[in-house]
Formats: C-alpha cells, sequence, structure tokens
C-alpha cells in the first residue's frame, strides 16, 4: 500500500535540494505492525511472539489524530527566519518532551519488572480462605525488583537491600505483597523510616555517594540506632549482592493475619523461594559489573524471559497460632527485626509464580506501578506491627505526587482485574466515564447501587482483634529491645566464607568513613554481636576491639540462612568459551551440550562476526568487549596446533603471558580465578591457564575431550562457586 500523497503539503512536490536534510515524502506504511524477531543472548530466535512496534495506525499524527506531513522542521518565516509562535505542532511535541519524567520514587527508584502468574497449590485452604491460593487457582501476576537507595539510573549491582514487590490481579481485587530479599527491616517503627532513609541516601551537600552505604551518614544513623543491626548484618553479608534477580529469596517481612473460611485466625510470614536457589556476586565483582554493565540485573531478567527459561519462586509460608502474647518461641511476631529461624517454623509451600512476559513499556508498566500494603484479599489481613501500620498510609501518599492524582489504580498495570465499583470520581487523569447521578450511599436515584456485599459475597472484613487495655503511648514493647540476639544468631549461622565475606564488607564499608567516632562506635554495635566478628573487623581497620557492654545471649544457629553447601540447578548460567578458531568442532560440540542443559553459552572470539565460512558460529564477545564478570564459568578452547604439544612448556612462568595468548584473556582467567568461579580448558586451553598462573587448585578442570571438560564445569557451576580455593581464616 503506497501513501497518498496529502494535497497541498510542501513536500507532495519534489523539493529543491538545497538543504542536506530536505524533508521527505511520507514513506510507505510498512502493512505489518510488528517488531523484529525476538533473539536470546545466544543469538537464537527465541520463538516468543512478535511484539506489536507500530503505535496507533500507520500516521504520524498529533495527540488529537491529525496528520502530519513533517516533524522534522519546525515552522519559520523563511528557511532562515525565526520559528513561528503559530507552530502547534512544535509546541505540542516540544511541551509534551519536557514533561516525560515523573517524580522518581522515593526509594526503590531503580527497578525492573516482569508479567507472570501464580498457581495456588491448594494447601493454605486451611488457614487462608484467600481464593488465589486455591488448589490450581491461576493469577496473574506483576513483579517488580528493585534497590532501595539508588536513583533510578544508578547501577544494578550496588550494596543494597533489593525489593521484591508482587502485584496479584485475583478475582477478588488486587493483593500487593511488597516485601524484600532481606526478611527484617531497619526500623521497627514506621516513623524512623524518614531518619534512615536520609541517613542511608547521598549526603546532601555534594549529593555523593551515590546508591551506597559505605558513608558516614548511614554509619552514623546505624551505629546509634541499634534496632538496626540485624538488617545492616544481612545487608554487608553476601544476600546484599544478588548473583541475579532470579536467585533471590523474597521475605514479606511483616507477620501477617489469615483468616480461614470459619472466621478463625493465625499469624504467617510469606517466604518467596528461588528454584535456581540463592547465590551471589563477590563483592569486587559487583563493583566491576556497575561499571561494566550497570543493566547487569534488569538484563538478565529479561533475557532469561525472552529466551523462555521462566524464573520462578515457591511461595511458602511460616504459620503461628494467633496468640494474645503474638509471639512464638519468645520471639514477638510483630517486630519486623526479627526472624523466626525455619528449623523452629518449617516454611510450607503454597504456590508457584513463573515469569514469563517482558513489559512491552518500561515507562507504563514498570515505572508506573504503584504497590501499596493495603491491597489485601479476604483471608490474609495486616497485624498490628508498627512498621506495617505507617506503611498502610505511606504507600497510597507517595503515589499522589509520583503518579500526580489519585486516579492512579486507572494506569493499566494497576487495573485490578475483579470488577470495580466504587464512588471515587473526578480528580486529575479520571479516564473513567461514569454513568449514573448518585455517587454516594444511601441512594435512591441510583436504585440504591452499589450494594454492601453480605457475608455470602465475600467481602474483606477486618479481623474483629481485640485491643489490650492500653494508654495513649509513644513507646515500643520492652521484647523490642533486644537488637543483639537475632544478629548474632545470623552470624553463627553462616559458613565461613560467608563470615569472611560479612567481615570484609563491614571493614570496607566502614573504612569508607571518615570519622573516627562513628566506626568506633559501630564497632562497640559489633563487640554486643559477637567477639570475633568484632576483632576482625577492628583488625582490618586498624582499631582496638572494644568488648561487649552486655551479656549475650545464647543462640541456636539456623542452618537455612546459609546459601553455601547446596547444590542448584544450573538453568540460566552463563558459560564463557573463550573460542580457539583450530577447534571449532569442540566449540559446536561444547556450546549444542551448554544450550541443551539450558545454559547459556557465549563465544568470545578476537574479533566479531563469523568464525569461519561455513560453522554458522559466530562470535558473540571480543577480547575487547567481554568481561570475565559477565560469566558464572568460563572454557578455554584449543585443539593442539599441528605439530606443537597440547600442553605448553614447563618453562611457561605462572602469571606472565605465554606465547599467543592474548593478555585480555590472561586477565580473565585470573579474575574468573580470583572470584571462586569454575574454569575449564581442552587442548591448547591449557596454556591460556598456564598464563594466568591458574593451572592447578580447586575448581580447574582440564580434559582433552571437549564434552567432557564440559561436563567437569557443570558439576563445579551445580555449587555456584569454588570456594575451597581460599583458605578461610574466619570461623
Ligand atoms: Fe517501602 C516502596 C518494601 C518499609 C514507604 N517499599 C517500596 C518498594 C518495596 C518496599 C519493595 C518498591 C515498590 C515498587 O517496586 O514500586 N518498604 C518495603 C519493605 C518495608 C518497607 C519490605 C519494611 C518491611 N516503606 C517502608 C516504610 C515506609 C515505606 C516503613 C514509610 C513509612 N516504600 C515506601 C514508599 C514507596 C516504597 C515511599 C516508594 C515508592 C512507592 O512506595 O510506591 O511509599
Amino acid at each position: 500500500m503506497v501513501n497518498p500523497p496529502i494535497p497541498g503539503a510542501p513536500n507532495s512536490e519534489p523539493p529543491s535540494l538545497e538543504e542536506p536534510t530536505e524533508p521527505r515524502g511520507p514513506l510507505p506504511p510498512k502493512p505489518d505492525q510488528t517488531g523484529p524477531e525476538t533473539v536470546t543472548p545466544t543469538g537464537a530466535p527465541t520463538g516468543a511472539p512478535k511484539q506489536a512496534k507500530g503505535q496507533q495506525g500507520e500516521y504520524l499524527t498529533t495527540s488529537t489524530g491529525l496528520r502530519l506531513y513533517d516533524t522534522d522542521h519546525s515552522l519559520k518565516a523563511g528557511e532562515r527566519g525565526p520559528t513561528l509562535l503559530q507552530d502547534h505542532h512544535l509546541r505540542e511535541k516540544v511541551m509534551h518532551f519536557d514533561h516525560e519524567r515523573i517524580p522518581e520514587r522515593v526509594v526503590h527508584a531503580r527497578g525492573y519488572g516482569a508479567h507472570g502468574v501464580f498457581i495456588g497449590y491448594g494447601t493454605a485452604g486451611k488457614v487462608s480462605k484467600a481464593a488465589f491460593l486455591g488448589d490450581g487457582v491461576e493469577t496473574p501476576v506483576f513483579v517488580r525488583f528493585s534497590t532501595v537507595v539508588g536513583s533510578r539510573g544508578s547501577a544494578d549491582t550496588v550494596r543494597d537491600t533489593r525489593g521484591f514487590a508482587t502485584k496479584f490481579y485475583t478475582q477478588e481485587g488486587n493483593f500487593d505483597l511488597v516485601g524484600n530479599n532481606i526478611p527484617v527491616f531497619f526500623i521497627q517503627d514506621g516513623i524512623k523510616f524518614p531518619d534512615i532513609i536520609h541517613a542511608a541516601k547521598p549526603h546532601p551537600d555534594r549529593e555523593i555517594p551515590q546508591a551506597q552505604s559505605a558513608h558516614d551518614t548511614f554509619w552514623d544513623f546505624v551505629s546509634t540506632h541499634t534496632e538496626a543491626t540485624h538488617h545492616v548484618m544481612w545487608q554487608m553479608s553476601d544476600r546484599a549482592v544478588p548473583r541475579s534477580y532470579r536467585t533471590m529469596e523474597g521475605f514479606g517481612v511483616h507477620t501477617f493475619r489469615l483468616v480461614d473460611a470459619e472466621g478463625g485466625t493465625s499469624l504467617a510470614k510469606f517466604h518467596w523461594k528461588p528454584k535456581l536457589g540463592v547465590h551471589s556476586l563477590v563483592w569486587e565483582e559487583a563493583q566491576m559489573i556497575s561499571g561494566v554493565d550497570p543493566d547487569f540485573h534488569r538484563r538478565d531478567l529479561a533475557d532469561a524471559i525472552e529466551s523462555g527459561a521462566y524464573p520462578q519462586w515457591e511461595l511458602g509460608i511460616q504459620v503461628f497460632p494467633d496468640t494474645p502474647r503474638q509471639t512464638f518461641e519468645g520471639i514477638d511476631l510483630l517486630d519486623p527485626t526479627k526472624i523466626v529461624p525455619e528449623e523452629l517454623a518449617p516454611v510450607q509451600p503454597i504456590g508457584m509464580l513463573t515469569l514469563n512476559r517482558n513489559p512491552m513499556n518500561y515507562f507504563a508498566e514498570t515505572e508506573q506501578v504503584a504497590f501499596h500494603v493495603g491491597n489485601l484479599v479476604p483471608g490474609i489481613d495486616v497485624t498490628d506491627d508498627p512498621l506495617v501500620q505507617a506503611r498502610l498510609f505511606s504507600y497510597l501518599d507517595t503515589q499522589l505526587t509520583r503518579l500526580a492524582g489519585p486516579n492512579f489504580n486507572q494506569i493499566p498495570v494497576n487495573r485490578p482485574h475483579a470488577p470495580v465499583n466504587d464512588m471515587f470520581r473526578d480528580g486529575f487523569h479520571q479516564h473513567a466515564v461514569h454513568a449514573g447521578v448518585a455517587p454516594y450511599r444511601p441512594n435512591t436515584l441510583d436504585g440504591g447501587n452499589p450494594f454492601d456485599a453480605g457475608p455470602e459475597d465475600r467481602p474483606f472484613v477486618e479481623v474483629a482483634q481485640p485491643l489490650p487495655k492500653a494508654v495513649k503511648i509513644r513507646q515500643a514493647p520492652a521484647s523490642f529491645a533486644d537488637h543483639f540476639t537475632q544478629p548474632r544468631l545470623f552470624w553463627q549461622s553462616l559458613s565461613p566464607v560467608e563470615k569472611e565475606h560479612l567481615v570484609r564488607a563491614f571493614t570496607f564499608e566502614l573504612g569508607k568513613c571518615y570519622e573516627q567516632a562513628i566506626r568506633e562506635r559501630e564497632l562497640m554495635v559489633l563487640a554486643n554481636v559477637d567477639p570475633v566478628l568484632c576483632k576482625e573487623v577492628a583488625q582490618g581497620l586498624g582499631l582496638p576491639a572494644p568488648t561487649a557492654t552486655g551479656r549475650p545471649k545464647k543462640v541456636m544457629p539456623s542452618p537455612a540462612l546459609s546459601q553455601i553447601g547446596r547444590t542448584w540447578p544450573t538453568d540460566g548460567r552463563m558459560i564463557g568459551i573463550v573460542v580457539d578458531p583450530a577447534d571449532l568442532d569442540g566449540v559446536r560440540m561444547v556450546r549444542e551440550t551448554i544450550l541443551a542443559a539450558g545454559m547459556v553459552p557465549l563465544l568470545i572470539a578476537p574479533t566479531g562476526g563469523p568464525l569461519d565460512a561455513d560453522s554458522g558460529l559466530v562470535a558473540q564477545r571480543t577480547f575487547l568487549t567481554a568481561r570475565s564478570v559477565e560469566f558464572d564459568a568460563l572454557l578455554l578452547a584449543g585443539s593442539p596446533p599441528p605439530g606443537q604439544d597440547a600442553v605448553p612448556s614447563k618453562d611457561a612462568k605462572a602469571g606472565v603471558p605465554g606465547d599467543g595468548v592474548d593478555p585480555r584473556v590472561v586477565l580473565m582467567v585470573q579474575e574468573c580465578y580470583r572470584h571462586a568461579k569454575a574454569i575449564g580448558a581442552w587442548g591448547n586451553g591449557r596454556a591460556a591457564l598456564e598464563a594466568a598462573g591458574c593451572a592447578t587448585g580447586a575448581g580447574i578442570v582440564v580434559d582433552d575431550d571437549p564434552p567432557k571438560a564440559l561436563g567437569k564445569l557443570v558439576k563445579l557451576l551445580g555449587a555456584h562457586r569454588v570456594w575451597e580455593r581460599f583458605p578461610v581464616s574466619v570461623s
């Protein structure tokens, strides 16, 4: 179909060619308004449905539907003259552009979302009547992962807590589980939220550092406000540098009150367990990625979904009797700085979340999604936890500024899938054209509609919770005062290598503080957590280790808190393959095996493009564009070149590049080695190991048969890292 000429438009006649950027006539429209076929990071077509690319139709128009013949030139008084105020298209275009940005979230500004589905197992039926938890019930969801402190343009892999917010579009209304990847919070009362966030955000004078807790104001606050200690322990642990959103646990943090079909209540904590296990980056790697690929986590999630490797999490609950004291085994369930160890209350699986669709438009969906802890469904209620009570106010309030008015639930990503029949009217951005004349109750003019739901209509009814005899008071219960026992429980539950990482993180962050008094005060806090932790950090800081001010309580470690010592599926793991052009057969074989196992091979060659005329193999990274931090493991290909030995000469000196080994490959191997990643080689690939000084040791696998070398590598990958490579001093 050819675009018809627009009568009277100056470019309907061939224009005189005086300017290089001459306006051109409308191009023939594309009959198929879909985008290109999507491909995985490996370059293979995904088979995913093509996304619509065009907007409203064939012709560019104004926002009121007027067809435009030229959007490249403003209307001027002559070719070299001033722009005319009359140019309504110029003014509309620039006006709209000027207002494209909305305020970023005051916290959790940087995030990435995905659509998916939640399928209930029915196992929660005895404690909650929530319909979406029923056996086989499928509920569409939208999940947004985020970092807390950084601005929208900050890097993904900073040391921070991660948000894990899920909107379930249930048939009974939206239920939002607005959680984090850390099961406890910095503060016990929402009134302290502005304080902790002001302390964690960049310093107000220079606005630095961005997206980091390694600075004076953060440590000033947490060292004086010791209820933050438990959260700080998690934040200094490997949990705060996740390998991927796909390898993160999620927690509802607060205790919720569940209501069964008979009105019976229980208390419960929500957990998301990733199918791929919980894995982290090492700190140096996380810092490098911040520069090499600041979008590392969002790219990883989007690529996995696009290639059909749908990430999954099982939702589980810990259930506790709803007693008047609201405690379990002495743990106050209303205190959000406390966990209940899984060994005391096992996590019972109640459903499965699968993320299977990337957003079509980042702004429309991920940026405009509005979560709210008050979005509840029958069967799930909040408790009197003072943190969640404050959140019930904040999440609605913040959207008024961010989404400019009270009608944000009409934005497509926020719209419930259940029928909506509110009597809210008017306001900014009202999209509904409400019928009827009586948006009030009681009324007769609209026939009394809408009616109150009766008990059989499954309304949301707050639990008639008896209140203790009380006086109005600004005070926390005495049980909130223990700030050190659970941090100690966390510390003692970690494996030696995790403890070492935690010590290094404290030492790094406190080492970035300028104020000596702040470091000393935080050491005092650590002394009350554990003397070994305190001593190790003090040593790193070059300061004396203080002694505890209190008498530590004995704790029973919770092995479930450690993320090391188990093996996990390797789906979606990235294996870098340094290609040897002399052995493309070996490379092809290994690549196909990796793909068939659901992992992602990335071929790295000296230059880009096809690896030879007919192999069909293409370099996806070059020595210039590749960096070790992109991979979970590295394979070095290489058949012995004719007439040469596969094993490099014994005279090769460790750490000195041998003949023919590119220094960038040597660096790649050394970084992988330092980051405890499995490294494999076959044939002459050994030369690179030798040149890097990493020819032997834990996690180095060599075999002359490429598939065997890969097999050994993948076995190691199941444990994520080869920690045995490094002796650990902290125990
Ligand atoms: Fe919050 C956003 C998680 C305490 C006030 N919070 C926000 C998001 C997550 C959390 C994941 C991002 C949602 C999204 O992706 O859009 N917040 C938590 C958790 C908390 C918590 C797990 C404690 C257990 N938050 C908390 C308190 C307050 C807030 C105590 C205020 C008193 N949170 C907000 C907010 C945000 C927010 C300012 C910013 C953007 C938004 O809400 O929509 O209202």
